[in-house]
């Protein structure tokens, strides 16, 4: 970059959109404005106001510029004071040190929160630290958010992270159940201007069907909105797959012959008539009928589910049942319906078959939940703390995370926290979880780094890679140094501790890798001699360097000539398009069957519960949850331009729910729920069906000890704090935060 620069690429990092945005800089290369960059080969220009405000993230004036540690303020109590580097990791290594040396590795905890996937850095060196702690309590964000998806294709494609995603560009009919992608900019699918895509398939004749309790914008946009009871998901989706079954509609198509276990599927969801599961979704018997015999009929079809279909009590069985009907209906793996990406860090598998899946390798100390993904339930993170005994939680890293206001039961975490013994946080912000920290590091900013999306990358509907360059030079040190330190220190190695050696020990590792298997294209080349070959010089970038060199479009370090490079990602800031998914099947499959297991028996014995929940009585209001646009989870409420405005978070309850319990637009309301209460102001729309409630998550910053100017005046309400910990979709630990029950009556100076 000369100093005669006057614009800067770089791929937003904000949401999984991967959006290019081009930043315009004035004289002291201080960023003027963000536009979407027109020349991005995936988004075209395409940009959110999110993204128009990244800089706004850097330029916070509350945002941490140096480390917070704990001490003793004179008065008896303690708080959070600026401190060096030095300071800060002498602070880690101490507090870390003592918990690990009285109590032993497990009574560390780490939670990797969401923006851990937005970028390479923490994707890569997290990792190392997770290992370095060799705790069993390691906790993410997935178990609020996508676990069930990752079960539901473990077991069916044989890898947790095979997940397969709606081919966009080609289908003809969608059918989208739980994802709101006007707002979300869609999730499990990368697709830069999700709605304009949405849109190019109604244009070309083709179907959207949304199923969603909300007449969202989403919705609004599409042919068809289904309102479905929350929580029933996977009810429809069983019994659409009977429908094929019943009236002869099964056909896998192409992939028929990789396919294993569909007489066990028809048998399974034999009992999930039509009629069956009306009544409780809310979906009459012949509409249920109509929406497979469409699915079926369509060209080319995909169904995609999200979060309205993970985070609820039977996450896993509505994400495997996506797949059954994307198979049943010949849609998987073909151009138009569910397919899977070959990310550019990724190696082609050369033949089909392997180990398999599976959950439970070591469980919780309280509760007995399975690990699944190396990760426990975070709903049940408090309780490690809380309940006495061996292995007790006393110390828990955060990096990237807002539990307290991301998890289900946040008060009782809230007050958890301050029972540690010992809180380390990697975060820019002093927030309702950080303040519980006695150690907080403040990464440097969205702009200070560099950025490539890693985890994105595999669920994008086009094959992609994109690099960006940091704008700005860190003052303190990156996130790959913050992360190889605490790694360090976790091993005992202390705060002085060269991080070269964590690096040293990555692309070792990630070398070996590409050059230890005998199938391997780099097979018998000298580690050393392509570690001389490498370009970069931030640590995340040569590992990204060496994944890219030796993955499946790469340039094999020299043997093929026009493969990618992370230099060629220099050279192309726009990006560069490794064109449109293609048919996967069969090497993809890791299955010890070397199949699509169609019916995996863990998936299968949970059915049973499912038929049992239709019987359930029914309560008469359902709480979900929304997003909107301008807000980014629980952590972007501090920047004035994405708050402003009308008041976001409100109750929304339907005009008849609203008359029967008394509630009016404006006037509060007290939602109650098994594990707590929160007083909200009400909406009154018929946006959202009888019977339902929705509430936004993220929201609840009018707690003390805070730093975060913009959000304390524009505070809300934390929805977690309603959802209960004690329901979880058993197979994945994921939290049920939609559907939760609840009572809803008149608060405040309106109240009678
Ligand atoms: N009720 C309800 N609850 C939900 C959801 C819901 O739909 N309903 N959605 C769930 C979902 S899908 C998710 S993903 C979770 C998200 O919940 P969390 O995992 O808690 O993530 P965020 O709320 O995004 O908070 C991110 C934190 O990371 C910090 N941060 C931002 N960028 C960086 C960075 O680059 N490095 C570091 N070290 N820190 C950074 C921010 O300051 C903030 O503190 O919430 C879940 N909670
Ligand atoms: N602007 C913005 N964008 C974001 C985020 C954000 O906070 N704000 N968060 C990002 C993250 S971390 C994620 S994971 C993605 C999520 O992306 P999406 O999955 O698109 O998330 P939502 O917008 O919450 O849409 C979920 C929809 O499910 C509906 N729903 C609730 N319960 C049920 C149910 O039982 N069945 C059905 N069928 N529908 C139900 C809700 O009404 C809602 O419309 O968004 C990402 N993008
Ligand atoms: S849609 Fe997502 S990636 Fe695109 S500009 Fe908005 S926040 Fe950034
Ligand atoms: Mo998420």
């Amino acid at each position: 970059m000369s100093d005669d620069t006057t614009t800067h690429i770089r791929t937003c990092p904000l949401c999984e959109a991967t959006c290019g945005l081009e930043l315009s800089l004035g004289p002291d290369r201080e960023v003027k404005v963000i536009r979407g960059d027109r020349d991005d080969v995936f988004s075209h220009g395409f940009v959110c106001p999110k993204g128009t405000t990244l800089h706004r993230l850097h330029t916070d004036p509350d945002r941490l510029r140096a480390p917070l540690v704990r001490r003793p303020s004179g008065d008896g109590r303690d708080e959070l004071v600026e401190a060096t580097w030095a300071e800060a990791f002498e602070a880690v290594s101490a507090g870390l040190g003592r918990v690990i040396d009285t109590y032993g590795r497990n009574a560390v905890a780490i939670y990797l929160g969401n923006p851990s996937a937005h970028g390479h850095a923490i994707t890569i060196f997290g990792r190392p630290l997770i290992k370095a702690l060799g705790s069993r309590n390691v906790f993410s964000a997935s178990t609020v958010d996508q676990m069930p998806k990752h079960v539901s294709s473990g077991y069916m494609f044989g890898s947790g992270l095979a997940i397969p995603v709606p081919d966009l560009d080609r289908t003809d009919h969608l059918l989208m159940l739980g994802a709101n992608p006007y707002e979300s900019n869609g999730s499990l699918c990368t697709a830069p201007d999700f709605p304009g895509r949405l849109e190019a398939i109604r244009a070309r004749g083709g179907k959207v069907v949304v199923v969603d309790p909300r007449r969202t914008k989403t919705a609004e946009m599409a042919d068809e909105h289904v309102p479905i009871r929350p929580g029933t998901d996977a009810l429809l989706l069983v019994a659409m797959a009977n429908v094929l079954f019943a009236e002869g509609l099964v056909d896998p198509g192409d992939a028929g012959p990789h396919v294993s276990g569909v007489d066990d599927v028809r048998a399974a969801v034999a009992p999930f008539t039509p009629e069956a599961v009306a009544a409780v979704t809310g979906i009459g018997a012949d509409e249920v009928r109509r929406l497979a015999r469409e699915l079926a009929a369509a060209p080319r079809a995909a169904v995609y589910g999200r979060i309205g279909t993970t985070t609820v009590e039977f996450g896993t069985v509505a994400s495997w049942a996506v797949d059954v009907l994307n198979t049943l209906t010949g849609n998987l793996d073909r151009p138009g319906g569910a397919m899977w990406p070959s990310p550019a860090h990724l190696k082609a598998r050369s033949a089909p078959g392997g180990r398999g899946y599976s959950t439970g390798r070591w469980r919780s100390r309280v509760g007995d939940h399975p690990e699944v993904q190396g990760e426990l339930p975070v709903a049940a993170l408090a309780d490690q703390v809380n309940t006495p005994g061996e292995e007790q939680v006393r110390a828990l890293l955060t990096v990237a995370g807002n539990p307290v206001l991301s998890t289900p039961h946040s008060a009782r975490l809230d007050e958890t926290l301050d029972r540690l013994e010992f809180m380390v946080c990697v975060d820019g912000y002093l927030n309702e979880t950080t303040r519980h920290a006695d150690v907080i590091l403040p990464p440097p900013t969205q702009l200070e780094r560099s950025h490539y999306d890693l985890a994105f990358y595999g669920l994008s509907v086009r094959n992609i890679a994109n690099w960006s360059p940091p704008l700005y030079d860190a003052p303190g040190p990156s996130e790959p140094e913050i992360l190889a330190r605490l790694a360090l220190i976790a091993s005992g190695l202390g705060a002085d501790a060269d991080p070269q050696v964590i690096y040293d020990l990555t692309i070792d590792t990630l070398l070996g890798d590409a050059t230890g298997k005998p199938d391997s294209p780099l097979a018998g080349r000298e580690t050393s001699e392509l570690r001389d070959l490498l370009v970069a010089d931030d640590p995340a970038d040569a590992a990204l360097e060496v994944m890219l060199r030796s993955g499946q479009h790469g340039d094999r370090f020299g043997l093929v000539p026009d493969g990618l490079t992370l230099t060629k990602l220099m050279e192309h800031p726009h990006g560069v398009d490794l064109g449109p998914l293609v048919p996967q099947l069969p090497n993809l499959l890791s299955t010890a069957s070397g199949t699509v297991e169609l019916a995996p028996p863990t998936i299968i014995a949970d059915l049973p519960r499912l038929e049992a929940s239709i019987a359930r009585e029914q309560p008469e209001l359902l709480l979900v949850g929304r997003r909107h646009l301008r807000s980014n989870n629980s952590w972007m409420h501090n920047i004035e331009v994405l708050v402003k405005g009308k008041e976001r978070c409100t109750l929304q309850v339907h005009p008849d729910d609203a008359a029967r319990h008394g509630l009016s637009d404006g006037t509060e309301a007290e939602v109650c729920s098994r594990v707590g209460a929160v007083v909200a102001s009400v909406e009154v729309t018929d946006s959202v069906a009888p019977g339902v409630v929705s509430l936004p998550h993220g929201w609840g910053h009018g707690v003390d000890g805070t730093r975060m100017e913009v959000a304390a005046r524009h505070p809300g309400v934390n929805s977690n704090v309603l959802t209960d910990p004690e329901v979880i979709d058993p197979l994945s630990g994921n939290a049920a935060l939609n559907a939760i029950p609840v009572t809803v009556t008149p608060a405040g100076p309106t109240a009678p």
